[in-house]
Order: structure tokens, then sequence, then C-alpha cells
């Protein structure tokens, strides 16, 4: 089994040295950084990473301290890899210029140190998500609106999911590949060994994720998906869906990964100007990269994702993604968003209720 930089090398083969190099460097920095954080979140609150923080992110959002902690972690790495121009979390306001690098870094990077925070006591599989993008005015330092950019200028991105295993989920634009931490190995040179490559994400499924508390205020077209979903064999689809809700985008991700899925954070209507409640730098657009290099799709209900230009750097989208035929249908439900569902369909015996008038 072959390690991790031996597998970007292969992996980039058709890539100039220059850019192999760039790139290889600085996702063993970024897995370097994340094997660190695994190693502080499974130490659970012997690490004093438990608990709150007295302290809020720039979204008004009540920090835990593992979300410093990983940050921290993320940063400091980051500081000393000479590609990285500059970086933005979700736990900063602003963009970082890179202490010792910000006037020659070729990259940015975009991360979520620590995602799914709500799981941490829990005991539930938490992430690390990153994204990385080029640095098109490189010898600048990098200000906010260097980091403007759609999806699809990713060179590279990935999730690090700390479950039972410790894996590092990334694609460098030719596929997706799969490495497992050796938790044997020592955490001053952490082993990623290569456990899968060329990821496919399989087209069906009979199976979706989403927080259906939320359902009253969804839109039309997804309340159609999901109430034919749960009518299941007598209903329209003719076959019966399982749900999956974990709360942890990383870990509802992987799961898409390994055997397909739908996962639907929707437009809700409580805030219409509140587009959504994931971020499309460090969430939605990362992910949706692995997904559509898996041979998915990621949308936001109307448009492809990696399309989406921010428009600032915490911007908040809907996010539906995963099994190609499932978001297909989903595109052609909002194409016609006037078409109700059929409720004398579920009326009898469906948890959905009439949508507000
Ligand atoms: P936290 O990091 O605040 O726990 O949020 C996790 C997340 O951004 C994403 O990972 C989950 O899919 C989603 O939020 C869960 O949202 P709900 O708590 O509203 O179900």
């Amino acid at each position: 089994m072959i390690e991790l930089r031996a597998a970007l090398l292969a992996n980039l083969a058709d890539s100039h040295p220059d850019v192999v190099t760039v790139l290889s460097d600085t996702l063993e920095v970024i897995a370097h950084a994340c094997a660190r954080i695994g190693e502080i979140a499974s130490q659970g609150a012997l690490a004093q990473a438990h608990g709150w923080s007295d302290t809020v992110n720039s979204q008004g959002e009540a920090q835990k301290r593992l979300d410093l902690l990983a940050d921290e972690c993320m940063r400091e790495n980051l500081a000393h890899c000479p590609h990285v121009a500059g970086w933005a979390s979700e736990e900063l306001e602003h963009v970082q210029p890179s202490p010792h690098h910000a006037e020659h870094g070729p990259l940015l990077v975009v991360y979520d140190p620590l995602d799914g925070s709500s799981n941490i006591e829990a005991n539930i599989s938490i992430g690390t998500i990153f994204s990385i993008l080029p640095h098109r005015y490189r010898g600048a330092r990098p200000g906010d609106a260097d980091f403007m950019q759609p999806g699809h200028q990713q060179v590279a991105a990935g999730y690090v999911l700390y479950g039972p295993a410790t894996l590092m989920v990334l694609t460098c634009r030719r596929g997706v590949l799969v490495f497992t931490l050796d938790k044997r190995s020592p955490l001053q040179s952490p082993r990623w060994v290569l456990t899968h490559e060329g990821v496919q994400i399989p087209s069906g499924t009979r199976e979706f994720a989403i927080n259906a508390s939320n359902q009253r205020f969804w839109e039309k077209p997804i309340q159609r998906y999901i109430a034919e979903c749960v009518a299941g064999e007598n209903g329209p689809r003719m076959k019966d869906f399982n749900m999956r809700w974990v709360a942890s985008m990383v870990a509802e991700v992987h799961r898409i990964m390994t055997r397909g899925g739908v996962f639907l954070y929707p437009r809700d209507t409580r805030e219409p100007i509140k587009p959504g409640r994931l971020r499309l730098m460090y969430e939605a657009a990362p992910m949706a990269l692995l997904v559509e290099q898996a041979g998915g799709r990621a949308i936001n209900g109307t448009s492809e994702l990696l399309d989406l230009i921010p428009d600032v750097l915490h911007q908040k989208v809907p996010v539906i993604l995963g099994s190609k035929d499932e978001i297909d249908r989903i595109v052609s439900y909002h194409a016609d968003p006037h078409e109700n569902v059929s409720w004398q369909l579920f009326k009898t015996r469906t948890l959905f209720v009439q949508p507000q008038a």
C-alpha cells in the first residue's frame, strides 16, 4: 500500500513538476495538521477539548474549544507552508495573509477546521473540510476579494473524517482518493495510507439525509421529493427509502461516497433572505468538487454549486448533493416550482402537513 506523497505523485503524473511539488507539499501540510486535530479530538474530555469557549465567531455562533484548537492547528501548519499565500476559516472573520509567504505563495486555502461541532460531546464523527484555490495575483498580499472564486476554480479539495478510523478524502481534479491514518505512526510524521482510489458514487439510491424537523419550511420541490421518498413502494417512486441525519456533513458525504445517497440542506422559507445554513466556500464548494469528481452532482436547487461565485467570505447556500439520478430528478422538480404535491396521496399516513399557504 502506498502513502500520501507517492499516491499524489502518481495522481498528478500528468502535471507540471512545479504543480506536483506545490500541491503535494500543501496537502501534506494539511494532512499533518489534521492528524493532530484527530489526536486531540480522540482524547475527548481528557484533552480539555470538550465544552464551549467564551467566544463567538464572526457569524455570532458560539465556539467550542475544539473549534478553536482545530483552527489554531490549521493556521500554525499553513503558516509554515511556502506555497500558501493566505487562508480563510469559518472561525475567522477575515482572510489571513501568511505571515511568511503572503508575497509569493501561489495558493489560497479555505477551511472549516471542525465541522459537526454540535456532535463533539456526543462522541459522534466530526471532520475538517478544506478547499485549495489558486492565488491569481501571486506576489500581492491576498485580501478577501482574492478568495471570491467559484468552486470550479478549486485546484484541490478534501475532508478529514474523525470517526472510528481517521480518513482523508481528497481530489486534485483527477478522481477521488481515500487515505487512512495509521494511528500507530508518530504524530510528528503521520502515515496516511492510500486505501481506496477512483471513488464512484452510485447514480441511484434508496437513501436520503435531511433534517426533517425543518419540513414545514421547505420549498415545494423539496416537499415533493421527500414526500415521494417517504411514500415508499406504494407511492410514485414505487420503492422504499431509508433516511439518515448525522448532523455532521463530513460523515454524511462520506457515507454517500461509500454507497450513494442524497444529502439535502435546502433553502428555508423561515428567513427567505437567509439562503441556507451551510457555507459556500468551505463546506459546499469543496464537497461539490469531491462529489462531482466521484460521478455525483451538487446543486443549490437550481444551479450547479461549483458555478456559484461568492459575494462574501461566509456566504451561505442551500446544498443538495449526491447520486446523480436523484439530483437530476430534484432539478426537474425545481424546473416547475408551481407543481403541487398531490397531498391526497399522503394525507392519511404521512407526517407531512399542507405547506403554509
Ligand atoms: P455545526 O458544526 O455547528 O455542528 O454544524 C454542522 C453543519 O454545518 C453540518 O455539518 C451539518 O450537516 C449541519 O450543520 C447540521 O445542521 P442541523 O444542526 O440544523 O441539523
